[in-house]
């Protein structure tokens, strides 16, 4: 891949968390250092396993491959590889490989003087991956409460852990998540809408700026939040769904075990009705 001559400049020793300048470089446009190499070990190992468990299954169709934890029963024990155990090790290097990857991210940014947004946004994903086949399965006390690693199999499991607890839209926090995520929708199609409308005028007519993008939302509904604003807001939904997710999640089950809707009873209860 061509790199821009002015690119040249950035590439700047330093700002590595661990290794100092032992893996300080780069392989074409990718910069290297400690966390690159061990995001593609784990990766590659992962892969590997996958491919092995997919080996010794039933199916080679993409959609039907299905990597399973362990039984109930193993509870929090080690499995064999072939009734879990693989899916153990491959959580382990999933979790590597994410956690690897959010501090590569933290180490260009450092390296390049920016803020650590872009590692701690990434890092809600990882929580909450990480909360539904570690923190929710220990809690519960078996590593079978984890996710299955399949296309389609990783649907059901959400589907059927969505009616162990009756009607999984009941649950508060999965509210305030859905309405995260579609939020944040919102707040996207409307800023990549007005940016474009901006930016990539007709031919023939001038691009214009934050002055017209402020304008037109001062306009539209009195207000505009500005070009620092949007970015802040977005940040703030995207991770927001993805740490109330990580709470619905994890509150189903080792804090609330029965049906959701009932969790709401409170409400019937409250003295008012009384
Ligand atoms: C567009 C960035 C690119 C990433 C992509 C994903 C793999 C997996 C593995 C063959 C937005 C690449 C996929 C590497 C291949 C094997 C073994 C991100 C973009 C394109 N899901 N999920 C999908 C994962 C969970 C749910 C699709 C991963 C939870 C529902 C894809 C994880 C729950 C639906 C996928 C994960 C859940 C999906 C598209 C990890 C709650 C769908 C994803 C590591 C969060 C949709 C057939 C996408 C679908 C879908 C991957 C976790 C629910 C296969 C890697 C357990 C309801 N999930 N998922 O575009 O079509 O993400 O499924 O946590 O309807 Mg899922
Ligand atoms: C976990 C993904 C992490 C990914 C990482 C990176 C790679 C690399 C490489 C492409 C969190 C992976 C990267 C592998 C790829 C290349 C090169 C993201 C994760 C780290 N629900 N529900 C949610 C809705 C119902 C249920 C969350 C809507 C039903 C359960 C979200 C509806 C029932 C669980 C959400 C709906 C039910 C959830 C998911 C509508 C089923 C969860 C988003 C409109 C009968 C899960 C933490 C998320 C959760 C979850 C939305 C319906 C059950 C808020 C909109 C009623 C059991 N649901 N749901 O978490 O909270 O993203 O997980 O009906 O466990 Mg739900």
């Amino acid at each position: 891949m061509a790199m821009l001559s002015f690119e040249r400049n950035y590439r700047v020793r330093g700002g590595t968390l661990v290794g100092g300048d032992l893996f300080d470089f780069w392989v074409g446009p990718f910069y290297v250092g400690f966390f690159g190499l061990t995001t593609v070990f784990f990766t590659v190992l992962g892969v590997f396993l996958i491919l092995w468990g997919a080996a010794i299954g039933p199916t080679w169709n993409l959609w039907r491959i299905n990597i399973a934890p362990p039984d109930l029963s193993v509870g929090l024990g080690l499995a064999p590889l072939a009734a879990g155990g693989l899916w153990q090790l491959i959580t382990i290097c999933a979790v590597g490989a994410f956690v690897s990857w959010a501090l590569r991210q933290a180490e260009i940014a450092r390296k390049l003087g920016m803020g650590l947004h872009v590692s701690w946004a990434f890092s809600a994903a990882v929580f909450a991956y990480v909360t539904l086949v570690v923190f929710r399965p220990v809690l519960l006390g078996a590593w079978g409460h984890g996710f299955p690693y399949g296309i389609f199999s990783h649907l059901d499991w959400v589907s059927n852990t969505g009616y162990q607890y009756l009607h999984f839209h009941y649950n508060p926090a999965h509210m305030i998540a859905v309405t995260f995520f579609f939020t944040n929708c919102l707040a996207l199609a409307m800023h990549g809408s007005l940016i474009l409308s901006v930016t990539n005028p007709k031919k023939g007519e001038h691009v214009k700026m934050s002055e017209h993008e402020n304008v037109f939302f001062r306009d539209l509904v009195g207000y505009s939040i500005g070009a620092l604003g949007i970015h802040r807001l977005g940040v703030f939904l995207a991770m927001s769904a993805a740490i109330w997710s990580a709470i619905c999640i994890v509150i189903s089950g080792p804090l609330w075990t029965r049906g959701w809707p009932e969790w709401w009873s409170w409400w019937l209860n409250l003295p008012i009705w009384r």
